[in-house]
């Protein structure tokens, strides 16, 4: 088997599943070794918790950097998330530009925003640094509400294909290659994500849970970039993800008034294994 290391930069919320505590469990059951470059820790994630922590690793980055780069450390891949702040951004530009072995892929989730809004704490400074990010990425992995933050196209609940190809069209001229484009819906029972590689569009649809939950998007592109890196191609990586997604929420709704902060992906683990080693 072909052994990928990836590095992911993301904060730590310690409870909440979410971001490091999400990606390193599911890359790893991808296969795949999993590097991590906490740039903070929260107590808890920012979505519904209030009085939670906030230490900033930021100052640390530049010394992590250098000590890889003395050792000759590189990675495969570079997978970031959520970022704390505009100079977190910059550091991680810097870090796609010495710690990354030849053709390595860079995925950028731009994880800080969805249903319309920002999360708590990021401004339109952050809009546009983290678009600028998005456009030096190989692979970027919005959601609705973060591409039509970075674009400046009109947020939409109800849309057609035209509406989608505005915002595709968009995220290239800002400078994105590879979309993968979450949480698109054209009808009522279904949803899906699209994926735009090389000019052309394609669409993984599957059937539509009466509910969503918190940190989806953190266990899509996790699973995603493990997919990825064990060799599925960017269409049937995207599908992977989306199927275990699927099956996260379906785990985790029955019981999501008392589990309302994560989704349960460590009980579908054994279900991801079975599909990546298909
Ligand atoms: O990507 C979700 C996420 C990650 N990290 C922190 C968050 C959130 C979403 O609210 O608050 C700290």
């Amino acid at each position: 088997m072909d052994y990928k290391r990836v590095l992911t930069i993301q904060d730590i919320s310690c409870v909440g599943q979410c971001s490091l505590t999400v990606a390193l469990p599911i890359i790893s059951a991808c296969g795949v070794e999993t590097a991590v470059l906490p740039s903070s820790v929260l107590s808890t994630h920012t979505g519904g918790f209030s009085g939670y922590t906030f230490r900033d690793l930021t100052d640390d980055i530049p010394a992590i950097e250098e000590h890889w780069q003395k050792e000759g450390i590189t990675f495969d891949a570079l997978y970031t998330g959520y970022l704390g702040s505009t100079r977190q951004i910059d550091m991680v530009s810097h870090i796609m530009e010495t710690c990354l072995k030849d053709g390595a892929k860079t995925i950028v989730d731009p994880a800080m925003a969805d249903n319309g809004k920002l999360y708590y704490g990021f401004d339109s400074d952050f809009v546009k640094a983290m678009a600028t990010l998005c456009g030096k990425a190989d692979i970027i992995v919005p959601n609705i509400t973060e591409a039509c933050f970075m674009t400046g196209v009109e947020y939409k609940t109800e849309y057609d294909r035209a509406y989608i190809d505005t915002i595709l069209s968009s995220l290239i001229k800002m400078g994105a290659k590879t979309v993968i484009l979450t949480g698109v819906t054209y009808n009522d029972e279904t949803t899906g994500v699209v994926v735009f590689e090389n000019g052309e569009y394609s669409y993984y649809e599957h059937k539509k849970l009466p509910g969503g939950c918190h940190g989806t998007g953190d266990v899509y592109a996790s699973a995603f970039t493990g997919a990825l890196m064990r060799g599925f191609t960017t269409f049937d990586a995207a599908a992977l993800a989306a199927d275990y997604t699927l099956l996260c929420i379906e785990k985790t709704l029955p019981d999501i008034k008392k589990h309302w902060y994560g989704v349960k992906f460590e009980t579908c683990i054994p279900e991801l294994v079975s599909m990546i080693n298909k």
